[in-house]
């Protein structure tokens, strides 16, 4: 295949014109830098990527907000294809905050020499299908023209802003700010009224902190959303040493679980165990914080009324933190059950509402009107605020691929094979669009994951399609019509299987976007499940696939 190309292995710092490379990747995250790694490599292949941002990072460098943290634990938020890499970082905390997650994909992209193979500032704004070069054709915002013959975005899940449609948002006269948009520079909120909108996993890591410097801080919730103490702390010498001695052991865990974590759902059933023990169990799985406090029981992603027993758990202890009983039922009021949204750890969430500088409006009661130049108005009062942040989450999984005008075959576009939602084989690849891979997106386990895992997986497999192309002689792989409309089915089957369905208005449903299609957006048949039945098509001749020359 690089026969073809006039790029040798890493050499290609800038484009040359008429240079085909092999692939195109989009997007410089974890994604991206392994698909890079691989490709590059192992493969020998000569393939660039293209990202907007100044570095690396992806998510970690436009989500630079008060309090952002990874919830996943820190030794199993790491790549796994190497012990030797794995081995030679050194986490600091339980959970890893922006800034160091940011250092250690900058710490792997040097130490994979990956950067001078990546074109920083460099927006894609369109991908075509060339059907008789059999090449994608990408333009970027800065007029770049380049030619792949594949093509491989690793844009993130959650990398779109939702700037909510606010009526008068432009007429506030204070600062606003999207938490996924921050400024570099950082904000200051010394002495300001501040107002902050949005309650899922990210107002809940910001508010705390926020709290912390302003003068006031008014949380507009909307949806009262559950959250389990996070526990972070520095890591012990023990731990650390641990992490470091068990590498492989852990990495084996976390690809044989359901999402990716290094820790089993528990085989047990809520409903079957007596009252006492399990509420001992919840009371354990609270002391110890994390996102593991939902493997307590293995039903209760599954069955409602197991799901009701950790649901009403949290309730009390939200009752229990909030000492003003008005605003503890506000917070306590949630309307859909427990991690049927993602659900967010936090450190000091409840506890903020204790603070004599914070309050919570409760939207459902008196819904935000407008934005006025002094603040924002509800039904019931203005409320007057110097700076507003925007904790209102991204267009999820499709949102940024949708932002790209990426036509396949017959000039048609993505967005109109999506029209009535996402449809693709895997969450690899769409029929009609020949030789374009996509890392976690819709149909993939992805967000219902720690992600280095499915990513991992992913590239793997996408780079073993590649290598097998490459030594079969074939140009072109794309998915069949019938796989695709399978495995469409499989993800519907899949989410009626468990509870998620049941929050209707979360982003993992495309809810939070106005005129977004309603589907469930990722395969929620568990990453294990989801490994074996892409080993499976692998084996099986890549099965639901056509590869031609
Ligand atoms: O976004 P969200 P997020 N008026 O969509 C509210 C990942 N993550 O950024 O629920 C008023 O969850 C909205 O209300 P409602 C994680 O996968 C990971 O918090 O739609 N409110 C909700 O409260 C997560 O799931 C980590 O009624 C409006 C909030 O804004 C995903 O990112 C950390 C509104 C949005 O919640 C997204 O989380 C943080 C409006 N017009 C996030 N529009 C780590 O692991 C929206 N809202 C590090």
């Amino acid at each position: 295949m690089a026969t073809t190309s006039p790029l040798a292995n890493g050499a290609a710092q800038q484009p040359q014109a008429g240079v085909i490379l092999d692939a195109l990747i989009i997007g410089a995250g974890f994604a991206g830098m392994y698909q890079l790694h691989c490709l590059r490599d192992r493969l020998g292949l000569a393939a660039q990527v293209l990202e907007a941002a100044a570095g690396v990072g992806g998510t970690w460098y436009w989500n630079r907000y008060p309090g952002a943290r990874c919830d996943s634990e820190s030794h199993a938020y790491r790549f796994s294809f190497s012990e030797e890499l794995a081995r030679a970082w050194q986490w600091s905390e339980r959970y890893p905050g922006q800034p160091e997650v940011l250092r250690y994909l900058n710490f792997v992209a040097d130490r994979l020499d990956l950067k001078r193979d990546i074109r920083f500032n460099t927006r894609v704004e369109s991908a075509c299908w060339d059907e008789a070069a059999k090449l994608w054709q990408v333009s970027t915002a800065s007029g770049e023209r380049h030619r792949a013959r594949f093509l491989i975005t690793a844009v993130g899940c959650l990398s779109s802003a939702n700037i909510p449609d606010i009526p008068g948002l432009e007429s506030f006269e204070g600062r606003w700010v999207h938490t996924g948009q921050w400024p570099h520079e950082g904000v200051d909120f010394r002495g300001l009224r501040v107002g902050q909108v949005g309650t899922g996993s990210t107002g809940i890591q910001c508010a705390p902190v926020i709290a912390e410097t302003a003068a006031h801080l008014t949380v507009f919730q909307r949806t009262a959303n559950y959250s389990v103490p996070a526990r972070n702390a520095p890591l012990t010498d023990e731990f650390k040493r641990y992490a470091r001695d068990n590498v492989a052991e852990i990495s084996r865990t976390m690809r044989a679980t359901r999402n990716g974590h290094p820790f089993f759902d528990a085989d047990r059933s809520a409903l079957a165990t007596p009252p006492e023990e399990r509420q001992a169990l919840y009371d354990a799985a609270w002391a110890k914080g994390g996102l593991q406090f939902r493997a307590t029981f293995g039903d209760i992603i599954s069955n409602l009324e197991a799901n009701k027993t950790a649901a009403d758990f949290i309730r009390a202890k939200i009752r229990g933190i909030v000492r003003d009983p008005v605003t503890a039922a506000k917070l306590a009021d949630i309307d859909h059950p427990y991690a049927a949204k993602r659900p967010p750890i936090d450190s000091g969430y409840f506890e903020t509402f204790n603070r004599d500088n914070v309050a919570l409006v409760d939207l459902r009661a008196e819904p935000i009107e407008r934005i006025t130049p002094r603040g924002i108005r509800t039904s019931r009062k203005e409320y007057a605020l110097d700076a507003i942040v925007f904790a209102t989450g991204f267009d999820g999984l499709t949102g940024s691929l949708l932002a790209m005008d990426i036509r396949g075959r017959g000039d048609t576009p993505l967005g109109d094979v999506w029209r009535d939602g996402p449809r693709n084989y895997l969450g690899l690849q769409v029929t009609g669009f020949p030789n374009l891979f996509m890392i976690t997106g819709p149909g993939s386990p992805s967000v219902l994951c720690n992600m280095p895992v499915p990513i991992e997986q992913h590239v793997e497999w996408i780079t073993g399609c590649i290598a097998r192309m490459r030594d079969t002689g074939m140009r072109q792989v794309e998915a069949r019509a019938e796989a695709m409309d399978a495995w469409v089915a499989k993800v519907n089957a899949a989410a009626a299987a468990t509870l998620l369905p049941m929050a209707a208005h979360s982003w993992y449903m495309g809810a939070n976007i106005p005129g977004k299609p309603r589907v469930f957006l990722p395969y929620a048949g568990g990453m294990a499940r989801y490994r074996e039945i892409c080993d499976q098509v692998a084996a099986n001749h890549y099965e639901g696939f056509t590869l031609s020359d």
